[in-house]
Order: structure tokens, then sequence, then C-alpha cells
């Protein structure tokens, strides 16, 4: 590259996003398994400071090395961001978001459980809600109504052969990221139109896990699998059925400037 030291540059560090996210997780294991990462320190804090610091980072065309991942804002915000190669998988290949319910739920409440089978949408749909928000400063529950009026197809395939209920109650774990406020938002709004009555509740990822092997919520439509949030699955999977992918093409990895000169983790200096 141009001789900088970027390694030297950042500190060593990378600037990583809340402790309890899967991709916190995962980035742990890169800088166990990448030799060159070794001693590298990952800075956790919150997803808004993680934006906080790539914002002032690249007003000053200064490096930084954050954790991204798609879908979010910040690569419209910033478009000059890039993913650096991941030779060793660590952060895996294609990655969907799915839903999950506990054990019992098609029994339980079957019309909620079709309806949550049947939810399914595309990156586009979800950016579209998570830009609108971010530009307009609307509230994500507002855009995700606006969304559903605009996309009537797409919510009445997911309606289709679920029967109208008289205040069946559903409760969903979400976690607080802004892909998962837009998905729950929008599964609210078209549960409730059926006549459920639908209460969302986001936690911490472990919880989210948690709270659905245990039957103590219904379902999540925030699980990212197969590989974020595979160790948070793995100890629940017994007591949850995986209803498949709501969205897929979910990315996550090291995210850098693209005036940095670089292309892969490996090509970090030790
Ligand atoms: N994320 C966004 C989350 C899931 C949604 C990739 C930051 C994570 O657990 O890492």
């Amino acid at each position: 590259n141009d001789g900088t030291n970027y390694s030297e540059a950042v500190d060593y560090t990378i600037t990583g996003i809340e402790p309890g996210a899967g991709i916190t997780v995962t980035t742990e294991k890169a800088i166990e398994e990448y030799e060159n990462l070794s001693g590298w320190t990952l800075e956790t804090s919150s997803t808004a400071a993680m934006v906080t610091a790539l914002e002032e980072a690249i007003s000053n065309e200064e490096p930084i090395i954050v954790t991204g991942w798609n879908p979010h804002w910040k690569f419209a915000k910033f478009p000059d961001l890039k993913y650096l190669d991941d030779p060793k998988g660590i952060y895996g290949e294609a990655e969907n978001i799915n839903t999950l319910a506990k054990n019992g739920l098609q029994d339980e409440k079957p019309n909620a459980y079709k309806l949550l089978d049947q939810f399914e949408w595309d990156v586009e749909d979800m950016e579209e809600i998570m830009y609108e928000s971010q530009d307009t400063g609307d509230s994500i529950d507002e855009v995700a109504q606006r969304w559903v009026d605009d996309n009537r197809d797409k919510v009445d395939a997911w309606l289709e052969g679920v029967e109208d209920v008289d205040g069946v109650e559903v409760e969903l774990a979400s976690t607080p990221w802004d892909s998962e406020r837009a998905s729950s938002s929008v599964l609210k709004i078209a549960m409730e139109e059926k006549g459920f009555n639908v209460t969302v509740t986001p936690v911490d990822v472990a919880a989210v896990f948690q709270a659905v092997g245990s039957g103590d919520v219904d379902a999540t439509a925030a699980a990212w699998l197969p590989f974020t949030h595979a160790d948070f699955y793995e100890k629940v999977k017994d007591s949850v059925e995986d209803l498949g992918p709501n969205l897929e093409g979910a990315k996550i990895g090291i995210v850098v400037p693209s005036y940095m000169d670089i292309d892969s983790i490996e090509d970090l200096k030790p």
C-alpha cells in the first residue's frame, strides 16, 4: 500500500459496538484466529458511538477499522466504505435473518404461527425503512406504517390464510438495532391488522434467544443465522422452531473507509 502503517495509526484497535452483539463475539474469534491480529483490542461501546467515530474519522480522512454489517444505513450515508476480505471465513458467507418460534406455538396460536411463518421481505425493503427514518428523523414505527401502506402486495402475502383473531396476545423479542426495529415494527403492524395484540421487547441478543427458548416470548424475527448468532442459537436449538429466513442477504465483517489502501484482514500489519 501507500506505506501507511494503519495498524499503528488505529493503535491496534477495532472500533466495535455493543458487548452483547453477535458481531462482537465473532470479532473476538477473528482476533484469536488471525495471527496478524494477535494482541489487538476490540473496543466495545455502542452502535451510535461506533457511527460517530466513523463519521469523525471520515471527515478527517483518518484510518479507522470498525465492525460493520448490512442491512444498515451507514453504507448509504458513507458511500466510501468497504468490507475487508476474510480469507479464514470467520464472518461466514451467505447470512440470513431468521424467524424463530417457541416450541408448541403452532398448536397454541396457529394463526400467529402461520403469519410469522409467512413473513419475509427483501434487503431493499428493510433498507428503505432504515434510510427513510435516518433521513427524515421520523421514527421507525411511523416509517414502517407508511411502508406497509405502500407495499400491500407483500403484506397481504404474509396475511394470506390467516384468520382474524380477537386480541390474542403475541410477544416478540427483538434486538435494539434499526434492522430489527424495522422488521419487528412491520410485523407488529401486520399482525395487529388481523386482531393480534403484539408486544415487541428489544433486549440483548443472548436474552432474545433465552426468551424464545424458555417460552417466555412467542417468537423473534431477529436471529442472524447461520453465523452471527450461531453460539446463541446452539444453546436453545432444541427448544425453538426455526421458521427459516425472513430476509436473505445479510452480512457482517470488518469495514474500513475505501481511502485505506488495504483489501483483506490479513493485510493489517501485526
Ligand atoms: N448486528 C445487527 C447484530 C444483529 C443485527 C449485526 C449488529 C449482531 O448481533 O451483531
